[in-house]
């Protein structure tokens, strides 16, 4: 495998061919090495009871069954739906600790921390029933975490958030039986219902998954993002910068890497204390400290507090392998067991913070939140003894850093494209219907050694803004793309001309960075919010608007695909789901699923020919809502005004 082969960026090339000189391992070498077995990749192979473990043979399923008779379509099934479980209750979980954290704010229990949107906590507040007149803040901060607590103990009813979805979509969820009760609910029914002896119809799998994907989209991710806003403020475009030259040769190197953003805040405020900054110079850093992210745990800090993004998921070994990183700070998710054997090669301190998430040999500094600052000045302090032990002849840091603009949350796109004193989604969708703007696509997700690093995020969305569609991302995605210099307005350039125009007049990039994984939800909040501006439909199917994971690797993306299709969106995938075994799965995930959401999955490896079908499929939504021709501008005067239905 060249380098080429491995990844398209040249700062990730360099280091890795630096890594080969010093002989430390990459998930590349062993992504090469490891042989990938056919059943697994197929989703055929089960070991959900020590009758088996069992497999069937992906190229002739309907020849054999498992030890107890399960069909390839059953367990494929099962398999996937263990991935949709796991991967929401990863985001949900992430999003119980911010609910948490919201509540001992408002009991003063946490250190530093302050409700920082207050009028987003009213807004929420206001959906959850909350009376939030003549009260204290901290009051009905305290309220709504109660509340928010209960979504994920609830046992009957629906989660609150549904209730954003227009009225289309959630009398689809409630006719096919998908609406999510309570997220904790929702995880053990499916894990249940796929333990061995259970639930054997692959449809009746595939719908529960659905249902506990909803509970990840409209539940925990959502919850996990509206209340990071009120608790550390929801995020405004920001300029920063991105790649692995955002490390300093002269400053003491922190990289915050994982998903959680509470410790992560408190270290951003830390280094950038006057006696830290002291403390660092006197240790021979003469430009004091540098603190970068990686992963989501970077868009967090990236979003609301402009600190540089070191780089997306492969980048996580490389930043190490600078040899220039004293301290990387990681909490969960997404986090490579083998950043231990790297950081043995280097003087990098790898830091574990979740009581969830050890790694052996490594050093544990766990994050309390009564004591979070405390505890962040504790971890910013070893950083800063650990600068003597760089070792200066290992030292290469690439010159590729690449300026950027993030922080579109939902709320920015509103202000952006409908100004100060008008925001509303009304400009959007008025350049949709005009043709300005053809159609809508999120580009999320991972990086997956299976593809050359960020190849197929970066040919895509170039194809789709040259073809006037505006791509909003998150995640590993967005990570790409800053890399990638489409963060930029400037990249407005190699938009279409539709929209580069719409670009060039509100001075904003054509692919927009929404946030990190569980930030998904705002855009599915956009969707809602331009269905009901009105003119493109009743339902989020209706839009011209698609979702893709080009290159997706976790469990957590699995659980976003299938909320996105469950929600009406159509969803792209660059490496297939594991059900290539199963022709009921495939026929149901590619095809049916169709029947009952308005939206599918769709296979696609060549990015070239992704971006045609998505194009094509964005020309059918504006086929079917009428909006394919240009609407001829019509100047009202107060007559025809007069004329107009008032609702
Ligand atoms: O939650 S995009 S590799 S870092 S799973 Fe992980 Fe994938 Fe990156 Fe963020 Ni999301
Ligand atoms: Fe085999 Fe059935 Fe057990 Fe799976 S559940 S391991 S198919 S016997």
């Amino acid at each position: 495998m060249g380098l080429e082969d491995k990844t398209i960026d040249p700062a990730a090339q360099k280091i890795l061919s630096k890594a080969q000189k010093e002989g430390v391992q990459t998930v590349w070498e062993r992504k090469e090495e490891m042989k990938v077995c056919a059943f697994g990749d197929a989703g055929t192979c089960c070991r959900i009871c020590w009758m088996g473990p069992c497999r069937i043979n992906p190229k002739a399923p309907e020849e054999k069954r498992g030890v107890c008779g399960a069909t390839a379509d059953t367990i494929a099934a099962r398999n996937l739906a263990r991935m949709v479980a796991a991967g929401t209750s990863a985001h949900s979980d992430h999003g119980r600790h911010i609910v948490h954290a919201l509540k001992l704010t408002s009991e003063g229990r946490m250190a530093g921390y302050e409700v920082r949107d207050i009028s987003k906590l009213y807004r929420v507040a206001g959906e959850f029933g909350i009376d939030t007149r003549d009260r204290e803040i901290n009051e009905i901060a305290h309220e709504l975490a109660e509340k928010a607590e209960e979504e994920f103990g609830k046992q009957e009813g629906r989660l609150t958030f549904l209730n954003r979805a227009p009225k289309k979509r959630q009398k689809i969820w409630h006719e096919s039986g998908v609406e999510p009760r309570g997220i904790d609910r929702e995880v053990v029914d499916l894990l249940h219902r796929t333990a061995m002896g259970v639930d054997h119809d692959h449809v009746d799998i595939t719908l529960s998954s659905m249902r506990t994907s909803l509970a990840d989209g409209w539940g925990g991710s959502m919850l996990a993002t509206e209340l990071s806003d009120i608790l550390l403020s929801t995020p405004y475009p920001i300029r920063s910068k991105a790649n692995l030259g955002v490390l300093e040769e002269n400053a003491v190197n922190i990289i915050v890497h994982g998903h959680e953003p509470l410790l992560s805040d408190s270290i951003a405020r830390v280094v950038r204390e006057p006696e830290m900054i002291e403390k660092a110079k006197q240790a021979g850093a003469t430009e004091g400290i540098n603190l970068s992210g990686l992963c989501c745990t970077g868009n967090e800090v990236l979003m609301r507090q402009g600190y540089p993004l070191a780089g997306n998921h492969l980048h996580q070994e490389l930043a190490i392998i600078t040899g220039a990183v004293e301290a990387m700070v990681i909490d969960v998710q997404c986090q490579m067991p083998s950043l231990a054997q790297v950081a043995s090669y280097y003087h990098t301190h790898l830091i574990t913070t979740s009581p969830q998430a050890k790694f052996p040999g490594v050093m544990h500094i766990a994050f309390e939140h009564e004591k979070a600052l405390e505890i962040a000045r504790k971890i910013v302090t070893l950083a800063i003894e650990n600068f003597k032990n760089r070792d200066k002849s290992k030292v290469h840091i690439p010159e590729e850093k690449m300026d950027l603009v993030a922080g579109f949350s939902h709320e920015t796109i509103n202000y952006m494209l409908g100004g100060r004193f008008r925001a509303s989604y009304r400009p959007l969708n008025d350049a949709i219907i005009w043709g300005r703007i053809k159609g809508v696509v999120g580009i999320v997700g991972c990086n997956n050694p299976r593809i050359p690093q960020d190849s197929f995020h970066v040919t895509l969305a170039e194809e789709l803004i040259k073809n006037d569609i505006l791509v909003v991302s998150t995640g590993c995605a967005a990570g790409a793309f800053a890399k990638a210099g489409l963060l930029l307005p400037e990249a407005a350039e190699k938009a279409g001309p539709g929209l580069r125009e719409v670009c060039e007049a509100v001075g904003m990039p054509p692919v927009l960075h929404a946030g990190a994984c569980v930030d998904n939800s705002r855009i599915l909040v956009a969707c809602c919010e331009m269905v009901r501006e009105g003119g493109l439909g009743n339902d989020i199917s209706d839009l011209p608007v698609a979702g893709v994971a080009p290159e997706w690797m976790s469990e957590k993306a699995e659980a976003i695909a299938h909320y996105f299709v469950a929600s009406g969106v159509n969803v792209f995938i660059g490496v297939p789901h594991p059900t290539w075994g199963s022709p009921g799965m495939e026929k149901l995930l590619y095809e049916d699923l169709e029947n009952i959401f308005g939206a599918r999955f769709h296979y696609e490896p060549e990015p070239y020919l992704m971006a045609t079908k998505i194009i094509d499929l964005i020309n059918k939504k504006r086929e079917k809502l009428g909006i394919t021709e240009k609407p001829v501008r019509v100047l009202y005067d107060m007559a025809m005004r007069r004329e107009l239905p008032v609702e």
